[in-house]
C-alpha cells in the first residue's frame, strides 16, 4: 500500500473475513480503525456516465471514511501545499479524510460504490467549493 503523503489524511486496513466461494465480511470499529464517531453514512453508486467527476471541494471540520466496496475510482487529494493521487480498488483498504482536504473523485467504473461515514450531519457551511477559496483558507488568510 502506498503511504498517504498529503495533510489530514490516512489508509484506513479493514480486517476482512473471506469464505470463498460464500463472500467477503469486511468490519470496522469506531476507535480501532475508524478514528471519529460516525453521525451518518452514505453511499454513492451508478455512475454511469465515464466523463462523471464528483467531489471538487474540501470541508472546514468534516471528518469522513470513505471505502470502494465495489468496483474502483480515482481518489484525487490536494491539502494546498501537496497533491496525492489513490486508487481505490479494495474494500479493505479505506481513507481517513480530515478537514482542509481538496477532493476529486473521477475514472469510476461502471459497478463502482463507495460507501462514505461522516463524523456529522449535512451542513451546507462547511464545504469550500471554490479551490480559490480553499488555497485561502488552508493558507489562513481568510476564516
Ligand atoms: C464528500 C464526498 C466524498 C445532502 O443533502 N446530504 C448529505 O449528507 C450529502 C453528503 C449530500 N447531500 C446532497 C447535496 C447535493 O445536492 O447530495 C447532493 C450531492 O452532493 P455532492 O455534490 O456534495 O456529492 P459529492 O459526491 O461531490 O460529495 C460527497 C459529499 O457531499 C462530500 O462531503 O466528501 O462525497
Amino acid at each position: 500500500m502506498a503511504k498517504i503523503k498529503v495533510k489530514n489524511a490516512n489508509f484506513i486496513k479493514l480486517p476482512i473475513f473471506s469464505n470463498y466461494p460464500h463472500g467477503d465480511l469486511g468490519v470496522g470499529e469506531i476507535k480501532k480503525n475508524i478514528p471519529f464517531a460516525i453521525k451518518k453514512f452514505y453511499f454513492i453508486n451508478h455512475m454511469f456516465d465515464p466523463k462523471t467527476i464528483r467531489g471538487r471541494h474540501a470541508h472546514k471540520k468534516l471528518q469522513q471514511a470513505l471505502f470502494c466496496i465495489n468496483g474502483s475510482f480515482e481518489l484525487h487529494l490536494d491539502d494546498g501545499y501537496k497533491k496525492q493521487r489513490i486508487l481505490m480498488n479494495d474494500p479493505s483498504s479505506g481513507v481517513f479524510l480530515g478537514a482542509k482536504l481538496w477532493r476529486v473523485m473521477k475514472k469510476f467504473s461502471r459497478d463502482c460504490v463507495i460507501l462514505v461515514l461522516a463524523g456529522d450531519y449535512y451542513k451546507k457551511n462547511d464545504y469550500i467549493r471554490d479551490y480559490e477559496s480553499f488555497l485561502r483558507y488552508v493558507k489562513n488568510k481568510t476564516k
